[in-house]
């Protein structure tokens, strides 16, 4: 019986870190209500940026109508000068969900012209995940 007991009870802190571990994931709409198109004044979506944090596991969603704008993973030197690299992948169906799987800095922008030089960029700096499987064992 005792034994029985020590065996549902490592199932359910199981199922409590897995749930634990999917609740960390958040889903940021990028730019809020405003979404992802060129914004009224310059560093908007980097003022969105610092508001929040990033972590492993989590996703943006660049909402913007298809044909109007797009969104491209770019280096920092594309970010900075405005420019797509020549392996670059572009998005163009909106609205576009990235999930963001390696920590570090990432950087985004519109490759329609003149959207990325009115700032429709964004960099984010993105956290390791922490291990919650480990921490509730
Ligand atoms: C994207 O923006 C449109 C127009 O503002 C809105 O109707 C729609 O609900 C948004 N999509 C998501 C996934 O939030
Ligand atoms: C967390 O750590 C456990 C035990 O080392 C490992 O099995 C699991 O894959 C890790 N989870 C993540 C999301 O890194
Ligand atoms: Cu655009």
């Amino acid at each position: 019986m005792a034994y029985f007991n020590l065996i549902m009870l490592v199932f359910l802190s199981a199922v409590v870190s897995a749930m634990a571990l999917h609740a960390s994931n958040s889903l940021h709409m990028v730019g809020d209500d405003f979404g992802w198109r060129v914004p009224a004044s310059p560093g908007f979506y980097n003022e969105w940026a610092s508001k929040r944090s990033f972590t492993v596991g989590d996703a943006l969603l660049f909402n913007f109508t298809t044909g109007w704008h797009d969104v491209t993973e770019v280096s920092k030197e594309g970010y900075d000068q405005c420019k797509l690299g020549d392996s670059d992948k572009t998005i163009k169906d909106g609205p576009a969900t990235i999930h963001l799987t390696n920590a570090g800095d990432h950087y985004y922008m519109c490759s329609y012209k003149g959207h990325c030089l009115k700032d429709q960029k964004l960099a984010i700096h993105l956290a390791p995940t922490v291990n919650t499987t480990l921490r509730s064992l």
